[in-house]
């Protein structure tokens, strides 16, 4: 009998020292970044458009001159996924770390986003993921891809479930936040070989 306990305890206590180096080691994180400057982006676009954070500052009237299809936006407003890949099976976690909401979406191919403020300066036309729209309020209508894959500054949204493939993934807001992930079957050690990226079969 009070074997047994032990064995129940010691098997318990391995349990969740497995699960939680599994969670570790399975989360990849994408950086959303901006830089912008609070003073002058709350004036120009609204109270509360840019909160306080830890990166540079760059003017809103500085940020608009960039907003011509030559310079294709500012380039501080960025998704920053050095690797590039993730396993299938891990989590992609986009960490926003800027000051502005900004959204982390799966879309089909690169286009415009949500707001024609944005697209209208570079010439862009929104994506169909834009299309579906929800009513958080009476009146108020937004892209129900902001309620879905929405990051607040200070938040992160997690990506699960990816299937080995490639993955673009722009905000709707900032259409020239983009990355492109590859998800595949990469050993751990060494360099991924080809087949690697190819979903295994059972034989
Ligand atoms: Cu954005």
């Amino acid at each position: 009998m009070k074997k047994a306990r032990v064995t129940l305890a010691v098997s318990l206590g391995l349990a969740s020292i497995l699960a939680a180096a599994t969670m570790a080691a399975g989360v990849r994180q994408v950086s959303i970044e901006d830089r912008c400057d609070p003073a002058t982006f709350n004036v120009a676009i609204g109270p509360g458009t840019c909160v306080d954070h830890d990166r540079g500052r760059i003017t809103f009237p500085e940020f608009a001159a960039q907003l011509n299809p030559q310079d294709f936006g500012d380039d501080h407003w960025r998704f920053n996924f050095g690797r590039g890949k993730i396993d299938a099976g891990e989590t992609l976690q986009a960490a926003n770390s800027g000051g502005e909401f900004h959204t982390f979406t799966h879309v089909e191919a690169f286009g415009g986003g949500c707001l024609p403020q944005l697209n209208g300066p570079l010439g862009l036309t929104p994506v169909p993921e834009c299309d579906a729209t929800t009513e958080v309020a009476p009146g108020v209508i937004v892209p129900t891809a902001f309620l879905t894959s929405g990051v607040d500054p200070g938040t992160t949204r997690d990506v699960t479930g990816l299937a080995p493939g490639n993955y673009k993934f722009q905000c709707l807001i900032h259409p020239w936040m983009r990355t492109e992930v590859t998800c595949g079957r990469f050993f751990r050690l060494g360099r991924p070989r080809r087949s690697n990226l190819e979903p295994r079969t059972r034989t």
